[in-house]
């Protein structure tokens, strides 16, 4: 896969030569160019920004050096080469999910166009929407200082989800959120050696050998955290997707179906 980022900071992205991505891009899985938008721009003072027409706030990113950059980028593509997909950051956008990242992981080429300020004069974006599959994305309900961070996020996402990126095939399938995994629950608590730390020991089941009954534990787990955490979760999931062990727990948890089966708290909170 290759990502292209267009941004005012390019050392911002450094991370992107650590870890996860950094490795993929070394073993020739990724290949990442992080481009400076100033070199875009043609006056002294290499102006990317501009007061807002309408007035208002803070001010807005200008068409032009977007423009020029995008074209560049989208005209360095090989010859016969797919487009790229446009990944607009912004918390305007909508929710990247798990379900986006696996979909942006199947793509061949991806460009993010983190802007700070008010964001991008909105023709940049209808322009390059005529052209190529543009989403305007947001990682969740906060705002942050410019769309830098939201694409160390969604990058990080993105690569470990591409084939080879991860050591172990199998490390996806459990992942909080992986479609149809561990289906729409949270994972449960890990541990690892010493069996004994600060007078704390390892629930016993994980030491029984008794893989059904992990398997089972590692479960209730799982539903007592999503129940606390991500009760929305439970709300929404297919109830289908609990059998009678999972019902017995909820019930206990204070979670019950209502009248169209989905599962709702039905009694008070249970303290842990
Ligand atoms: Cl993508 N950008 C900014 N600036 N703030 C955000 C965001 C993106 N997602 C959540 N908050």
């Amino acid at each position: 896969m290759r990502i292209d980022v267009v941004t005012i900071f390019p050392e911002y992205l450094e991370p992107l030569s650590v870890s996860l991505v950094g490795k993929a891009r070394a073993r020739g899985q990724l290949d990442v160019r992080v481009h400076d938008l100033r070199e875009w721009t043609h006056d002294k003072h290499n102006t990317v920004d501009d007061t807002p027409y309408g007035g208002g706030p803070g001010m807005v990113m200008k068409p032009e050096p977007w423009g020029e950059a995008l074209d560049a980028v989208i005209e360095s593509g090989a010859q016969g080469e797919e487009l790229p997909v446009l990944v607009v950051p912004t918390p305007s956008g909508r929710p990247f999910t798990q379900e986006l990242a696996v979909e942006l992981s199947e793509k061949s080429w991806l460009v993010f166009t983190p802007a700070r300020y008010e964001g991008i004069d909105r023709r940049v974006i209808e322009e390059y929407g005529d052209r190529l599959d543009v989403r305007e994305v947001s990682i969740g309900d906060y705002v942050l200082a410019g769309g830098e961070a939201p694409v160390l996020v969604m990058v990080e996402a993105v690569a470990r989800l591409l084939p080879g990126v991860l050591g172990n095939a199998e490390s996806h399938r459990d992942d909080s959120f992986a479609p149809g995994a561990m289906a729409d629950l949270l994972e449960g608590p890990v541990y690892t050696k010493p069996p004994e730390w600060r007078d704390r020991g390892i629930p016993d089941v994980l030491l029984s050998g008794h893989h059904g009954k992990i398997a089972r534990w590692r479960r209730d787990e799982a539903i007592r955290r999503t129940v606390r955490n991500r009760p929305d979760l439970i709300e929404r999931a297919d109830p289908a997707a609990f059998d009678k062990k999972d019902r017995e727990i909820l019930s206990i948890l204070g979670w019950g179906p209502g009248p169209d089966g989905r599962f709702g708290r039905v009694a008070p909170d249970v303290e842990e």
